[in-house]
């Protein structure tokens, strides 16, 4: 097997440098790329702040499989599951509501110390770490309003929570020496047709100003704000939409959070990145897949997919761009959602390094839009697959679908003993 993929990888690497490509400066470059991987998959959004909690806040984890973690051991154990079938080094995105404490702390009085074991666990697994507060699945955001709710005590407390995040965030990235992601979502909105559609977001914009006073540590921590078009019961109006966040984060040198699922159908964020960093410095991404109603389908190799890499590739934006996920599915094994997402991303991303990307501006720039169709056309039949089984190989993770045994044997020794 080694043999055969060494001996396709060497036909491929010629095939790519005939168009001016050289794939082992693509994998070094491939090797550096970090994705953000959301904890969250790993059990459908629980967290272990406050048991028995519905998730709400618009958003729903559908399926039984067997084997949710349900202890940030089991959590952590499932993540090191995962990510050992993963090629590369990666980031893990918690949320607030991972928490690891005995302390019975509510939102508004988290801090640094209640993720200390997360900042051990990612110094000894050489992982880094992002962070999101949890404005949904509580009492205080019952009635689908947070931040921007018209009630001071409600939207006082989020604010609260938002800023110590703020601070978890800054003693993540000072802790592990790389710059932690906080990302900002809120579900707020109404179900049906609001009258006044800018007292929620006057309120939202005030609330966020009082989030970001005081000194703030830009070196270990990047402040970003997710919009989104609807959620479910908040069909109607969302205070968080792309024109707020947007308008937001460029105003006051934030970064706006594109997810994937939170547009209309036919919106793409694969146009939307470059366009924003011509406003903005940095840029988070939820790579997500939005199927019907649902925003946070598994990520698949699918057109838009493969869209986003080329955005983030052929414009040189992958510095400037921190590429997190976002999907949540609990119909199938929950560590194989995670391999199939994350495997999908730097797949698409190694797709991209592999384009002769000078050649097609030129083409462009010339106007011979026949080799450009021709040449983008041709480039998809090009041997990817056999960079990506070497990359895999080297890199000391199981190569093709060589992962899926062993997370069927990771099933029957822990998952279904849980
Ligand atoms: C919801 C947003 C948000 C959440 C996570 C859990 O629509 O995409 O990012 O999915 O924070
Ligand atoms: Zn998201």
């Amino acid at each position: 097997m080694e043999e055969k993929i060494r001996k396709a990888y060497e036909l491929a690497k010629e095939a790519y440098a005939g168009l001016g490509v050289d794939t082992d400066e693509v994998l070094r470059r491939l090797a550096q790329v970090k994705i953000s991987i959301h904890c969250w998959q790993g059990d459908d959004i629980a967290g272990f702040l406050f048991k028995d909690q519905q998730l709400s806040g618009g958003i729903q984890v559908t399926g039984n499989y067997p084997g949710a973690a349900t202890t940030v051991t089991e959590l952590r154990q499932d993540i090191e599951k995962a990510v050992s079938l993963i090629p590369g080094k990666h980031k893990l995105s918690l949320h607030a509501i991972y928490a690891d404490t005995d302390e019975k702390v509510d939102l508004d009085q988290l801090a640094p110390r209640h993720f200390a074991s997360w900042v051990e666990w990612a110094k000894k697994t050489g992982m880094g770490l992002d962070f999101n507060p949890t404005c949904f699945s509580h009492p205080m955001a019952a009635d689908g309003f947070t931040i921007s709710h018209k009630d001071d005590k409600v939207r006082n407390f989020w604010i609260e929570h938002c800023r110590r995040s703020r601070l978890i965030g800054e003693y993540f990235g000072r802790e592990l020496g790389q710059k932690c992601v906080t990302n900002y979502w809120f579900p707020d909105g109404y179900k049906d047709i609001p009258v006044d559609r800018e007292a929620p977001r006057r309120r939202m914009k005030e609330a966020l100003d009082q989030v970001f006073a005081g000194p703030i540590d830009e070196e270990h921590n990047l402040n970003a704000i997710e919009s989104k078009v609807f959620g479910i019961g908040a069909e109607s109006y969302t205070t968080g939409s792309n024109e707020f966040c947007l308008g937001y984060a460029v105003q006051n040198h934030k970064a706006v959070c594109l997810d994937a699922g939170h547009f209309h159908p036919t919106e793409v964020i694969s146009d939307k990145i470059p366009t924003v960093l011509l406003f903005t410095d940095e840029l988070l991404l939820h790579v997500s897949r939005p199927v019907r109603w649902d925003s946070d389908h598994v990520v698949v190799m699918d057109d838009e997919l493969l869209a986003i890499a080329q955005s983030l590739v052929r414009t040189g934006l992958l510095d400037r761009t921190h590429i997190g996920l976002d999907f949540f599915d609990a119909s199938i094994n929950r560590i194989a959602a995670w391999v199939i997402g994350t495997r999908n991303m730097l797949k698409a991303l190694l797709r991209a390094m592999l384009e002769p990307v000078d050649q097609l501006k030129k083409l462009e720039n010339e106007g011979d839009y026949t080799a450009r169709l021709a040449m983008l056309e041709e480039l998809k039949c090009y041997p990817f697959a056999a960079v990506w089984d070497y990359y895999c190989m080297t890199q000391g993770v199981p190569v093709r679908e060589g992962w899926l045994p062993v997370v069927r044997e990771y099933e029957q020794q822990v998952l279904l003993k849980r």
